[in-house]
């Protein structure tokens, strides 16, 4: 029996395979150990009331285990191996964290503005301890063996190339060689190739995320309640509902305020905030 997933779809692109990094590495652990599956492509800026029902969170990767629908791709990942042990990916415990801060780093250094911030070196410090790691260790984060590590790895430094290479014009330094042979083994692989989402939808998928000043896991959160705040009949419901997310609700109204104007979002969010006000927890702005 094949698994249900549910994966990002692209952005503009509802029927494509989008940029999800953690749903690409879910999905490279099923095709690695080749774990039939299905895939549900999630359009994440119209989230579909089943996916919200199973998933309140309203993020992507889930898969269905059991009839229960389960998110985070560390659990999920886990969960995997578990259940399918052969091909092992799990990975020696003392390498299990080699590569972790590279994803947070990149992250800062795509949104900053000021260039003597650091944030440039504190992710060429990061690729470099990786570049040692692999020249003692490599091929792979464990040796010879691909193991999980390397696939949460792999989507993320494909984000990194991609997204900093269009809006940065930056690449990895050439000089160090053991990263770029990890990335080459990591991208050539048939795994590889079948997940990955294309480079236009990896910069489509960053240009939003650099745009706007609250921060990305913030900001996808209280969209997907905002999206169960519009689409629950009770108005009981919706009420409570609001009241226990309503300061992070009306920051986002805020701070999104010029671009939703442009973005004519702005009337699916005024209702929300009337709520709110009903609620008596925050004020609206209008
Ligand atoms: N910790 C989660 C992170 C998943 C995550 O952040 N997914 C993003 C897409 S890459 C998402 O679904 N965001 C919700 C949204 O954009 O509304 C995991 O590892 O699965």
């Amino acid at each position: 029996m094949a698994y249900e997933v549910a994966a990002k779809a692209a952005v503009g692109a509802p029927d494509v395979l989008g940029d999800c990094p953690f749903t690409q590495r879910v999905l490279l652990t099923l095709e690695e150990k080749k774990v039939p599956h299905k895939v549900h492509l999630i359009n994440l800026s119209e989230k579909p009331q089943w996916f919200l029902e199973v998933n309140p969170e309203g993020k992507v990767p889930v898969v269905k285990f059991d009839d229960k629908w389960v998110s985070d791709s560390d659990v999920l990942v886990g969960i995997l191996e578990e259940k399918h042990p052969e091909p092992s990916l799990a990975p020696p415990p003392e390498f299990a964290s080699v590569g972790s801060k590279i994803f947070g780093a990149f992250f800062k250094f795509l949104r900053s503005k000021d260039p003597s911030d650091g944030s440039e070196q504190a992710l060429l410090d990061e690729l470099k301890a990786l570049d040692e790691h692999l020249k003692t260790h490599g091929p792979y984060i464990a040796g010879e063996k691909i193991t999980s590590v390397d696939l949460s790895l792999a989507p993320k430094l494909y984000h990194l190339d991609v997204a900093l290479g269009h809006f940065k014009k930056w690449t990895v330094p050439a000089s160090l060689t053991h990263f770029h042979k990890y990335k080459e083994l990591l991208f050539s692989r048939e795994s590889f190739q079948k997940t990955r989402p294309t480079k236009e939808h990896v910069i489509a998928g960053w240009e939003p995320k650099k745009r706007y000043s609250l921060s990305y896991r913030q900001e996808s959160k209280t969209l997907g309640r905002l999206f169960l705040l519009q689409h629950k009949d009770s108005l009981e419901w919706r009420v409570n509902f609001a009241a226990t997310c309503a300061a992070e609700l009306h920051s986002l109204l805020t701070q999104r305020k010029q671009q939703l104007a442009k973005e004519d979002l702005r009337h699916r969010m005024l209702p929300t905030m009337l709520l709110i006000d009903q609620s008596g927890s925050a004020s609206s702005e209008e």
